[in-house]
């Protein structure tokens, strides 16, 4: 009953139909609901079981679930899905429950759980639940604890949840090509006391990597480190979600990695602290004040900060190419080369050549470039004051007064009070006093070397 009231209410978030299953599995199954936006849903509050202060996943939805016998019934579909990494770009990967990463599963320490796997897969496929503390035969690694589930059937995954934290949940079957293709997801298991670590908004997201070919749709699942699409929950900039926080809040953001290399992530106009790992939760005795903090291949880091001054603090891999969007990597820089003669010459020959980069790359921030069909430019999203020149990880956390406590609507961009903005300096233009570069390498060879000793004559 709880489960299918539930399901309407969050149907108007953009979950659709369920019944992927053959009649007879449809008596015992609890029903897959399915997402077919990749519109941040509202956090669920949990309808039963121990009370919970849900998380928000950005780009994202929590899964629900319906209780039978004590215990927490989950339905997770693997399947091919479409996902739209920003608008403009929309991708063929293979996820669950019809996105990519996968619904969120959120549960209390102490809750039994069964989670129904569903392979609608070309190929077979286990859910390795990382982190968790479980009996081995649940672990999920395809030949090592159990079969792989073959396509078409349905395993069931049971266990308690013996502590709070934070984990992630991935397939341990064919492990490159369907991480590759998107396949994972978060699990957030709350703490039996509300009170305990408790925050007033509990963003969540997994860092995951793609590479695309522009003008394509598919991954190429081969690649080990040259990844051209770096992404939030299956999302790039001018896609992500907000992180919007009422001034004031205590706000985590829980950050699970899950691609071939590190990403420092970096906020601005904050200190934080590490407060939990996917081992469990970090004592306030062992941690530190950080900006960026490393979260490195296969681990989760969840930071905690006060949101106290208010404004658009930008929020982001601090890998330069990680904020970029797919590109040629084989771009010469031409910063200081002239080359218009060559230019004309190319344009002969290719009417649509464009020179590139003789200034730097900012101009590309504006610039409407002629790009292949579902590609994404190299940099791009606007703000209050112009080009942001960004792509791929990087967001906003907006911090205002007033909010509601469940408000995680784009309040847009943030007014700045009159005189708290950096502005053009209008009086004297600097005097452009310029000395040539083999003058300055004399000029220190002679200090360097006086009284005509040594080599210079
Ligand atoms: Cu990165």
């Amino acid at each position: 009953m709880s489960s299918r009231r539930q399901f309407l209410r969050t149907s108007a978030a953009g979950l659709f139909g369920a019944a992927l299953v053959s009649r007879a599995q449809a008596a015992a199954l609890p029903e897959a609901p399915m997402m077919d936006k990749p519109d941040m849903a509202p956090p669920l509050l949990p309808p039963n079981g121990p009370p919970y202060n849900p998380v928000a996943t950005l780009n994202g939805w929590t899964l629900p679930w319906r209780m039978k016998d004590g215990w927490k019934e989950f339905h997770l579909v693997a399947e091919p899905v479409r996902r739209q990494f920003a608008p403009g770009m929309t991708a063929h990967l293979w996820g669950y429950n019809g996105q990519s990463p996968g619904p969120t599963i959120e549960c209390v320490e102490g809750d039994k759980v069964r989670i129904f796997v569903t392979n609608k897969l070309p190929e077979h496929t286990t859910i390795h639940w990382h982190g968790i503390l479980l009996p081995n035969g649940m672990d999920g690694v395809g030949g090592l604890t159990q079969p792989q589930i073959p396509t078409g059937k349905t395993f069931v995954y049971e266990f308690q949840m013996k502590k709070s934290g934070t984990f992630m949940y991935h397939p341990h079957a064919d492990e490159m090509v369907q991480m590759a293709m998107g396949m994972m997801g978060f699990l957030v298991v709350h703490p039996r006391d509300p009170k305990f670590m408790r925050v007033d908004r509990d963003f969540v997201f997994l860092i995951n990597a793609y590479d695309i070919d522009p003008g394509s749709a598919t991954p190429r699942v081969n690649t080990m480190t040259d990844f051209n699409l770096w992404s939030w929950n299956s999302r790039v900039f001018p896609g992500i979600d907000h992180l919007v926080a009422r001034k004031g809040d205590r706000v985590r953001i829980r950050i699970g990695n899950l691609t071939m290399t590190n990403h420092p992530i970096h906020l601005h106009g904050y200190d934080f602290e590490v407060t939990g790992t996917d081992g469990g939760w970090v004592p306030k005795s062992a941690r530190w004040p950080e900006v960026t903090t490393d979260v490195a291949v296969g681990q989760m880091r969840a930071i905690e900060f006060t949101a106290n001054e208010p404004g658009d603090w930008a929020f982001h891999c601090h890998k330069s190419h990680h904020t970029m969007n797919a590109m040629g990597h084989g771009v010469p820089t031409m910063i200081g080369v002239d080359h218009r003669g060559v230019a004309q010459k190319i344009m002969r020959l290719v009417p649509d050549y464009m020179v590139m980069g003789e200034r730097g790359m900012a101009d590309m921030g504006e610039m409407e470039m002629p790009l292949p069909d579902n590609t994404l430019p190299m940099m791009t999203g606007a703000g209050p004051f112009g080009p942001i020149e960004m792509g791929g990880m990087f967001s906003v956390v907006k911090v205002r007064e007033g909010l509601a406590r469940n408000d995680y609507k784009d309040p847009g961009w943030y007014r700045h009070p009159a005189g708290t903005v950096s502005y053009p300096w209008t009086g004297e233009a600097p005097r452009a006093e310029r000395r040539t570069p083999v003058a300055e390498a004399g000029r220190a060879l002679r200090v360097r070397k006086p009284g005509g000793r040594g080599g210079r004559h």
